[in-house]
């Protein structure tokens, strides 16, 4: 299987190394087909090429939008054309990002966006080979990156 991974210069932690570092410890047989963009507004059409020219069956989009306001509204942009491309595609790209304000401190924000970007493809394991595990956490209140907040 083909998975695509699609990730920026922009973000400051190599987020889409720990994706392909955990779905190898998990899954063997699976061919990773990486692009770096400089931005998340890159990410769409990036990930829209993984799908349609490269053959993936799912895309992990990995991005750190910045602190400012027109990093929020940069974000929104992005998500929406991530969207776009999975309608278009017919295909899961999900959407793995960390704001940088999310991190409390540089120590925090490194150890975050790495957990995010190993739950996420954690989500992706059990999307692509194990949807019975997906449906047993269904309403659990998870979260990627930080503790899960469970069910109420
Ligand atoms: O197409 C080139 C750029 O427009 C694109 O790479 C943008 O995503 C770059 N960018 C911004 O222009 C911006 O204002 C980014 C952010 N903010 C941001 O917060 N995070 C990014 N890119 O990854
Ligand atoms: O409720 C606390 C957080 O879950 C909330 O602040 C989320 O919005 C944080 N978050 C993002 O901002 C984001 O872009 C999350 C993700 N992505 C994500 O993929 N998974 C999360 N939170 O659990």
């Amino acid at each position: 299987m083909k998975v695509g991974i699609c990730d920026t210069t922009f973000a400051r932690v190599d987020m889409g190394a720990h994706a392909i570092d955990e779905i190898k410890q998990h899954v063997g047989n699976i061919t990773f087909i990486r692009r770096t963009v400089p931005g998340i507004k890159d990410l769409p059409v990036a990930s829209k090429k993984l799908i349609e020219e490269e053959g993936c069956e799912i895309v992990m989009a990995l991005g750190m939008p910045g602190p400012e306001e027109k990093d929020k509204v940069c974000a929104h942009e992005a998500s929406t054309g991530l969207i776009q491309a999975q309608l278009m595609t017919n295909t899961h790209i999900l959407e793995v990002f960390v704001h940088e304000d999310e991190g409390e401190n540089p120590k925090d924000l490194k150890q975050l966006a790495e957990n995010r970007a190993r739950e996420h493809a954690q989500n992706l394991i059990k999307m692509m080979f194990k949807p019975d595990a997906m449906r047993k956490e269904a309403g659990m209140g998870m979260r990627e990156g930080r503790p899960d907040v469970g069910p109420v």
